[in-house]
């Protein structure tokens, strides 16, 4: 392993430990409470949307909430949006007045954001979107070469406020780098050299076209991973942005569980978000849900955290559960409770002790070859917050399972 890799590892280890992380999409498109894309969707003026700048009143310190319930869901880290594409700064920047300092809410909301997370213990992701469609020349530079000039010095110079003024930051999450073409155009490996010279130990995304320390697959969790570090983003009512949702719309807690569990055993990470309203609130749909997947965390957390091991033979899980894996330490998820017994075939591996993990009750099993057989379960799923129970299995050798069909025509 050369310098750099261990450099990468170095830092990537509380990410990769860390598993699960918030994202929250906050901005004057709030106020429209349709979505954080409603400027261009809708053609909305920019002479009639820059209102909003002056109409935005939040409450005071709404980033509270957000990283308490973070806490509560079992977060360990958050990313918010500093600046989505309709260009609002949300920190006190000197690169425009189109910022929350000098306009409606009065104040620096990032600082706010930053001293949540600390608050609460989490750790510090901005998102920053490349994409700008308020700045003068955040769509002429991609066909003028002084516009370029001025536009790709205008995100320098806000990273680099993002990067000095705010103490440590964890996490840069890069979006949409249009319209400039490539990472020559947008000068990006200069600019993560810096946001590199000013936050040593920072994890940036693969969204400044550049590859650099983690892949962003989004709307999906892929199992079969990148080959590297990577990072599920997905939203949990179909918006990004703040837009009311009808309940069935929302992800449930079974919907998270399933995706973390996916994440955790194609050695991933999962960012959930949530648009908070106008005036910084959390819906309450996104509480309802969230907090049970904290819940079932502080009792399963051990299946998620840590050094995890992929676990993820196959794209899809059995008829009754799913995998994770610690090492020699294999966990089921059962989330199809069959009853008192419970079979998996195709298991390979010796297995020296059962258990259901969140109670350390022990559970009886025998192995004949590929089949493992776990007996007097209780008749129900144990887990009430989501019937999910997990089945810890310590083994003598790592547990591995290869599904396929025609054994039985040997
Ligand atoms: O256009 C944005 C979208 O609004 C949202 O911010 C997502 C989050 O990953 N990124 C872009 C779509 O990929």
């Amino acid at each position: 392993m050369n310098k750099a890799e261990r450099d990468l590892r170095r830092r990537m280890k509380w990410w990769r430990r860390a598993r699960v992380g918030m994202f929250v999409h906050w901005g004057l498109y709030a106020q429209l409470e349709r979505g954080e894309w409603v400027m261009e969707k809708e053609r909305i003026p920019l002479d009639e949307y820059e209102k909003l700048a002056d109409t935005w009143k939040p409450k005071p310190r709404p980033a509270r909430q957000w990283a308490r319930l973070a806490k509560k869901a079992g977060m360990k880290y958050m990313v918010m949006t500093t600046k989505h594409h309709e260009g609002f700064c949300l920190w006190d920047t000197e690169q425009t007045d189109y910022n929350a300092a000098a306009r409606g809410p009065g104040r620096d909301l990032v600082r706010e954001y930053v001293e949540a997370c600390r608050e609460f213990g989490l750790r510090v992701g901005f998102y920053y979107s490349l994409m700008d469609w308020h700045h003068p020349d955040g769509w002429r530079c991609a066909r003028d070469a002084n516009s370029r000039r001025r536009f790709v010095d205008f995100t320098h110079a806000c990273l680099r406020e993002l990067c000095s003024n705010y103490g440590k930051v964890d996490i840069l999450w890069y979006d949409i780098a249009a319209p400039l073409a490539t990472p020559e155009l947008w000068e990006s490996a200069k600019m993560n050299r810096m946001v590199r010279r000013l936050q040593p130990e920072i994890i940036i995304n693969n969204r400044s076209e550049l590859p650099e320390d983690f892949g962003t697959p989004e709307g999906h969790v892929t199992a079969a991973a990148e080959g590297r570090a990577w990072e599920a983003c997905l939203m949990s009512n179909g918006s990004w942005g703040y837009q009311p949702a009808p309940p069935e719309d929302w992800c449930s807690t079974r919907d998270v569980l399933i995706m973390l569990r996916t994440a955790t055993a194609g050695g991933g990470n999962l960012l959930l978000n949530i648009g908070p309203t106008a005036d910084g609130s959390v819906p309450q749909e996104a509480t309802e849900r969230l907090v049970p997947v904290g819940n079932w965390l502080k009792r399963n957390g051990e299946a998620v955290y840590g050094d995890m091991t992929r676990a993820d033979w196959w794209t899809n899980a059995m008829h009754t559960g799913g995998w994770t894996q610690k090492g020699r330490t294999a966990y089921f998820w059962c989330w199809r409770w069959p009853g008192r017994r419970l079979a998996l075939g195709a298991v390979h591996g010796t297995v020296e002790r059962a258990s259901l993990l969140a109670t350390g009750r022990p559970v009886e099993f025998e192995q004949t070859r590929d089949r493992l057989v776990l007996k007097g379960l209780p008749r129900t799923s144990p887990d009430k917050t989501a019937g999910f129970t997990v089945i810890k299995l310590e083994c003598k050798s790592r547990l591995w399972q290869r599904r396929g069909i025609g054994w039985t025509l040997k």
